[in-house]
């Protein structure tokens, strides 16, 4: 082999193919490769393969990206050639072939046919299962069996496959993050970080999490499988953590509209002349604000030790709001310092941004407290779940005209539903119901809702 030089790795032959999709690049400048390591992934709509590497050292160059399209012959990768010393130290020496020194058209790519998530048919898992088992290495040195029933319907790339039963990964338990829901390589090396992060946990506390049973659905009827949105990729650890690390309890209570409603049906078209849709959440956002000045653990945060709470001196207020892609909390700034309109106004603006997938990271940052309105929608009641770190979060369901016991006869009154989960290690429940009662008795008075602020 050529001792040191500069070669540039292209794409081989492929066939019929041009202007193939590069799907996954998986080296960088200053990784080290071997003949074989596999450089990118190109998909065609027939397959997807890895093009290997031809020349073994150093990459000091990456041409192509991700979504770019190539053709036999384009370059890849440029690679400072390892030689002698060099690639003794760097180990690539054992893995280098023959012709190492010269880098021009390489063996074939390895390709395998696309398994797209829900096309698993029943021959590519008839052939999966007659795989046998791949072993890998246990931590005791030992050789432990990869389960490889899950690579059969798992939407991954040749090299992809390799390295998870390197690592023993089950490929099948996977959510992928990749185009299309593709399992990438850093989608197995963060699954290997979370169930090695997950088990050193469990050994702390001496509990683990019970798993789940895994059902092969498609055994009872036709099955469809598609990916989570990314935004529900997000959302999802993040709804996990609160649940599983906050004893939440979740407090009832109904707040009595009926002149809210009236005041805000009087002023509604006016506002709505200004531009300003002035619908009932924007009253109860001002409503909370207004409440929590009185209630400052609301406004408040475990620190990571659990054993100071930190006083915000702010307020920031989230709302959920349901977009095409999934769950978002836009948060409304400094939302005690602001009126009525002002807070309609930001309601409308970070909710049609929410929708439109325009809202930036920072107008989701800060929170202090959530709100979660379903009432637009429907419901009688329900139990949010605390956005963690903050320790309380408000849900409301629809206003409905109902009879009420007042002075000696029943009288119809719009009543609003709120559920109020809460943090019990910061809130109690007398806390919480005070509350309540607060965010209802300032909800029945609208008119100092409508109050310019101090
Ligand atoms: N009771 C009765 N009617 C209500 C109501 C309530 N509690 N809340 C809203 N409405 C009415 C409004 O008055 C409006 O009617 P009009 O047009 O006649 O005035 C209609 O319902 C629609 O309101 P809206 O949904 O457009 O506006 P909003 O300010 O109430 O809510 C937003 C905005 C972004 C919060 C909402 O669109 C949304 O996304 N809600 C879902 C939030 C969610 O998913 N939470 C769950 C999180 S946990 O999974």
């Amino acid at each position: 082999m050529a001792a040191g030089g500069r070669s540039v790795v292209k794409v081989p032959d492929l066939g019929d193919f041009r202007d193939v999709e590069v799907i996954e690049v998986l080296v960088g400048p200053g990784d080290d490769v071997a003949i074989e390591t596999p450089l990118i992934t190109l998909e065609t709509d027939k397959a997807t393969m890895d093009v290997p590497s031809t020349a073994a050292g150093r990459v000091v160059e990456v041409v192509v990206a991700r979504g770019s399209r190539v053709s036999a012959g384009d370059p890849i990768v440029a690679v400072e050639e390892a030689g002698g010393e060099a690639a003794k130290e760097s180990g690539l020496e054992q893995a280098a072939g023959p012709d190492a020194g010269t880098v021009e058209d390489g063996p074939p790519p390895s390709a395998e046919p696309d398994e797209e998530p829900g096309s698993g048919s029943a021959g590519v898992a008839g052939r999966d299962v007659q795989r046998p088992m791949a072993r890998v290495e246990s931590p005791g040195g030992g050789l432990a069996p990869v389960e490889e029933s899950g690579f059969s319907t798992a939407y991954a790339s040749p090299s992809v496959r390799r390295f998870a039963r390197e690592l023993g990964v089950e490929l099948g338990k996977l959510r992928g993050s990749g185009l299309k829901g593709r399992i990438t390589r850093d989608d197995v090396k963060a699954w290997v970080k979370s169930t090695l992060g997950a088990a050193s946990a469990g050994a702390a506390t001496g509990v683990g999490l019970p798993s789940v049973p895994e059902v092969d659905f498609a055994a009872f009827g036709p099955v469809e499988v598609q990916p989570l949105s990314r935004i529900q990729r997000i959302s999802g650890p993040r709804l996990h953590a609160s649940w599983v690390n906050v004893p939440h309890v979740t407090q009832h209570d109904e707040a009595d509209i009926t002149e809210l409603e009236e005041l805000r049906k009087g002023l509604k078209d006016t506002a709505a002349a200004a531009g300003i849709k002035l619908t009932p959440l924007a009253f109860i956002v001002r409503a909370c604000a207004a409440v929590m000045a009185a209630f400052p653990r609301f406004n408040a945060s475990l620190d990571p030790s659990g054993r100071n709470l930190v006083f915000k001196q702010y307020l920031h207020l989230g709302f959920a709001a349901d977009t095409p892609n999934g769950l978002v909390v836009p948060v409304i700034r400094d939302a005690d310092r602001k009126d009525l309109y002002e807070i309609a106004r930001d309601l409308a603006t970070l909710s049609a941004k929410a929708r439109d997938g325009k809202l930036a990271a920072g107008e989701m940052q800060g929170g202090c407290f959530t709100i979660s309105s379903l009432g637009g929608i429907g419901g009688t009641a329900f139990t949010p779940i605390i956005n963690a770190p903050e320790v309380a979060i408000l849900g409301v369901s629809r206003a409905q005209i109902r009879p009420v016991w007042r002075d000696g006869t029943f009288a119809p009154r719009l009543m609003l539903p709120l559920s109020l989960s809460y943090d019990h290690r910061v809130i109690d429940g007398a806390e919480a119901v005070r509350f309540t009662v607060a965010l209802s008795e300032a909800l029945a008075d609208p008119r100092r809702l409508l109050e310019a602020v101090p």
